[in-house]
């Protein structure tokens, strides 16, 4: 593969980061995105003697930190031939009758508009070359809907079917879009839905193996290293315990 540039949402934590990683020690030149500054400095000084490496710090929330974050890359880095859409998060987890508003607002505004909104502000170069890649970051709960996952699972649906829209209204354009949709991966992501309460997080995880960041990192590196004329629409991933977004051979 020729030296490619990506742009990776979420580059300061679990799969975003270990995406980063990899992507670095296969000489991909890496735009690093996420809020936490210290982290995204840290990230780039551990792979700068591997790859060109910058950074970008905003949320995906707010459209105008996004579309000025982006304009403002140095020239070097403004060609982008692969978006990872990566960032994303759980908030809570209850019954649809007791889930709380801000929760709902941020799991749509995170996992489903800030998507959109990096994918706007990136695709029309894309268009213009006739040339790219996109991977979107789905989950199981974009496949199945589980108790008390409600909203979280809504806002994965829609990931899903933006995948296929991206897909077919790209199609012209020599465009591949992927989705990957992970099982339970042991990140920060419950730490995240639990709002800190880090013990609720750790019993997640324990009594089986889960997936780990960097085998979902391994997936996402064999899709966009295919050849040209190869795309994957989408891959499920499961740690072995687990067979269903509800069954999970515990111990
Ligand atoms: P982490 O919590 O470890 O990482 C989430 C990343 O998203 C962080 O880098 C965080 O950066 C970034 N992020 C969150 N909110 C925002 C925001 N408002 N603006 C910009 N960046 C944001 O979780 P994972 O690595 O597990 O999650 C990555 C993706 O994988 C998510 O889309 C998640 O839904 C999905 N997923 C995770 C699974 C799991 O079991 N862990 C399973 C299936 C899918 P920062 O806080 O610095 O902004
Ligand atoms: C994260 C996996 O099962 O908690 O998307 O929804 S799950």
């Amino acid at each position: 593969m020729n030296q490619k540039t990506a742009f990776i949402t979420g580059a300061t934590s679990g799969i975003g980061k270990a995406t980063a990683q990899l992507f670095a020690r296969n000489k991909i030149r890496l735009i690093l995105c996420g809020r936490r500054i210290e982290r995204l400095i840290r990230l780039k000084e551990e792979l700068s003697n591997l790859t060109d490496v910058t950074t970008l710090q905003f949320d995906v929330r707010n459209k105008k930190e996004v579309f000025n974050a982006i304009e403002s890359l140095p020239t070097a880095f403004q060609k982008i031939d692969i978006l990872i859409n990566n960032a994303g998060n759980a908030h809570g987890l209850s019954s649809i009758q007791d889930g709380e508003l801000d929760d709902w607002d941020a799991m749509i505004d995170i996992n489903v508009k800030g998507l959109l909104y990096v994918s706007k502000a990136i695709l029309p170069k894309m268009v213009e070359r006739n040339d790219g890649f996109i991977v979107n970051i789905g989950s199981i709960a974009g496949k199945e809907v589980y108790p008390h996952g409600n909203v979280y699972c809504a806002s994965k649906h829609a990931v899903n079917a933006l995948n296929k829209a991206m897909r077919v209204d790209l199609n012209n354009y020599n465009i591949r879009v992927s989705a990957i949709h992970p099982g339970a991966v042991e990140t920060e992501f419950s730490e995240v839905r639990f709002k800190g309460d880090v013990e609720k997080a750790r019993k997640v995880y324990t009594g089986f193996k889960a997936l780990q960041a960097e085998d979902i990192a391994d997936i996402i590196y064999f899709v966009i290293s295919r050849p040209y004329y190869v795309n994957i629409e989408d891959l499920i991933v499961y740690p072995t315990a687990q067979a269903s977004a509800t069954i999970l051979n515990k111990e």
